[in-house]
């Protein structure tokens, strides 16, 4: 690819949940998050997602954050300039240090430019595998056991196939063994986003019993001595989220032998191209199991974790759920849907393979800006 970046928008959007999604961290109803889109000369158009939210709770960006920084560093070195695609613009902008999320979103928005200048699918343009990917639903915490097996059951009922329940010191041990009391057989997983000490360790000691998948992330982000250690001492293996940023914090994991699984969300390393590193590290090179996670992501995001989940080294069910799980009305047609068999289909048309509706994408925006040269 070699194109003339005309323009790039960026659009602040507001989209509300279908319902509450409560963390360790704590409850989002609204969703909050930043679309970018960039025209080249010849009129084709890439559509990118950077999942920040309002606040700085699962990661250190913010809507704020990623804004200035698209618009005063990430942004200039490549409007009104010819660039050669992704990799050239993850070059000109290497100066640029954290901020993922946002580089992310151009990024993104960069690979379906070059995918539909192509003709090809994006799955077909990273090497991804698979017609059909297998995904589960990450449950946010419920004001008590009843309202959790009640949401699980809806879940299994629209044909999800393993369930993610997120936890945190004192809702842990109590939902998790309702759920496999009522369903001895479902694949279940839990997500501490961190809330844990090695010195609470018994009462991850408790869940060791529950025939849970993994453990995922549960201590802080920086840890991944302390997670080598709390891997030794527990039953249930580790999964990484939070802790792993980049190839780099990927290769210390694996020295420490941290976690055996990895749970790989695009957004969070900044981009594909990065994801496909640690894919190729993780998989292939360790041998060890991965899977594709997700943040709420609107129809357009969504797109890059489908794809991305279609790699060959991703075998486990991946945190991507149909547009109906998060949105009353997606930005995307067609909207993502579920499969019977649980899973969802990788689309073959060019690029990120869905229509985006601009429409919509103008009626939940609250802020828009865009940069010409
Ligand atoms: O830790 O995986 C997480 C959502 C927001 C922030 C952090 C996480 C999540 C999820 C949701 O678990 C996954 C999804 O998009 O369905
Ligand atoms: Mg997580």
């Amino acid at each position: 690819m070699r194109v003339l970046v005309r323009s790039v928008e960026i659009f602040h959007v507001a989209m509300g949940l279908v319902e509450p999604f409560e963390t360790s961290f704590g409850v989002e109803n609204v969703r909050n998050t930043i679309l970018i889109r960039v025209e080249e000369r010849g009129g084709e158009v890439g559509w990118g997602e950077a999942p920040v939210s309002v606040g700085p709770w699962y990661s250190p960006e913010t809507v704020s954050t990623a804004w200035h920084v698209l618009r005063d560093f990430l942004t200039p070195p490549i409007v009104g300039s010819e660039i050669e695609g992704p990799e050239d613009f993850l070059e000109r902008v290497s100066r640029v240090r954290g901020h993922r999320m946002a580089r992310a979103g151009l990024e993104l928005a960069l690979w379906d430019l070059k995918a539909k200048l192509e003709g090809k699918s994006l799955r077909d343009v990273i090497g991804g595998t698979k017609e059909r990917v297998q995904v589960g639903v990450s449950v946010g915490i419920q004001p008590g056991v009843e309202e959790t097996l009640r949401v699980v059951e809806s879940y299994l009922d629209r044909g999800y196939r393993r369930v993610k329940l997120k936890i945190r010191p004192g809702w842990d041990r109590q939902p998790a063994q309702a759920v496999r009391e009522a369903h001895p057989e479902l694949r279940l997983m839990v997500d501490a986003n961190g809330a844990y000490t090695l010195a609470s360790i018994e009462r991850l000691r408790a869940l060791d019993d529950l025939g849970l998948m993994m453990i995922e992330q549960p201590l802080r982000p920086r840890n991944l001595l302390a997670h080598a250690e709390l891997a030794r001492r527990l039953e249930t293996p580790l999964c990484l989220d939070e802790s792993v940023e980049s190839v780099d914090d990927a290769v210390e994991a694996l020295q420490l032998d941290s976690a055996l699984i990895l749970n790989l969300k695009p957004a969070r390393v900044g981009g594909l191209l990065e994801s496909l590193r640690i894919h190729d590290l993780w998989a292939a090179s360790a041998g060890r199991p991965l899977w594709i996670g997700g943040l709420l992501e609107t129809g357009i995001g969504r797109a890059f974790l489908v794809a991305a989940a279609s790699l060959p080294g991703v075998t486990m069910p991946s945190d991507i759920s149909a547009s109906d799980r998060y949105y009353e009305e997606d930005l995307v047609e067609p909207p993502w849907s579920l499969n019977g068999d649980g899973t969802l289909s990788v689309p073959r048309g060019p690029g990120i393979g869905v229509e985006v509706l601009e429409d919509k994408v103008e009626k939940y925006t609250v802020r828009r800006d865009e940069i010409r040269a």
